[in-house]
């Protein structure tokens, strides 16, 4: 199985980290293609960053052509309704996995971001997924996205002391973390914390190869039919679906 890693911002060292990550998680039957968007922002920590992302991760899925399935690996999933338009198989969003997953095996988690200003984009997407009345609450650090490469482990014990917080005050039995920087940390704070800790990047690899083994791919009626073909303008033109170029 081919499977299409996109780390939506275009700090080349974080799409190594994880992509490390994603192999270590994956079945050895997995190929990983990990790939970044050709422009846009160095991290994604707002609004605007992400809405130039989400073309990045547009690109990506032109550029990279027919895959088994694909992950965005960027917690606030953007242009994840994009990538499914223009993929038969399936298409997950880290922060999307992780939410799942954590609904699975706790009856409340929190989670524990970067910056405080990208809470709301987590709350949306809760939202967006029908999963907030799982979440009890989501906790921003005010770590830069940035200060996360080579692994976060400087971050360490910031993130554990968050983690601990949030534990106690929100009553919840698991934690997601909240930033595919973030993924390195994981085991060790399961084992430190005592509690299920979730990494949307292991869990939406493990979740695209049991779908794909499952023979489901994205449901191409209806809502995920492909673009229709039409004329793109300006650096965008390249973007459009090959019939209306
Ligand atoms: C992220 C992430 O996963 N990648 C990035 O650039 N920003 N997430 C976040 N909550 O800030």
């Amino acid at each position: 199985m081919r499977l299409l890693l996109i780390n939506p911002n275009t700090t080349a060292t974080m799409t190594a980290d994880i992509a490390q990550a994603a192999r270590a998680a994956a079945p050895a039957e997995v190929e990983i293609v990990a790939t970044q968007p050709g422009f846009g922002p160095a991290s994604i920590e707002g609004f605007f960053d992400e809405a130039i992302a989400a073309a990045g991760v547009a690109e990506q899925m032109r550029l990279a052509g027919p895959v088994d399935a694909a992950v965005i690996a960027c917690f606030g999933d953007p242009g994840l309704d994009a990538a499914r338009e223009v993929c038969e198989g399936p298409v997950l969003g880290i922060a999307e996995a992780a939410f799942h997953v954590a609904s699975m095996v706790a009856t409340g988690f929190s989670v524990v971001t970067t910056m405080t200003r990208t809470c709301v984009i987590a709350e949306h997407l809760l939202q967006k997924y029908g999963l907030e009345r799982r979440c009890r609450g989501v906790h921003g650090t005010d770590i830069p996205v940035l200060a996360l490469e080579d692994g976060g482990q400087a971050c360490l014990p910031q993130i554990e002391d968050a983690a601990r917080e949030a534990l106690a005050r929100d009553r919840s039995g698991a934690i997601v973390l909240g930033c595919a920087g973030m993924a390195q940390l994981c085991q060790t704070l399961q084992q430190r914390l005592g509690v299920p800790v979730i990494d949307g990047v292991a869990a939406a690899v493990r979740l695209t190869h049991s779908l794909h083994v499952l023979g489901l791919g994205t449901s191409k009626h209806g809502d995920y039919a492909p673009p229709l073909p039409k004329r793109y303008a300006g650096w965008a033109a390249g973007l459009a679906s090959p019939a209306g170029r």
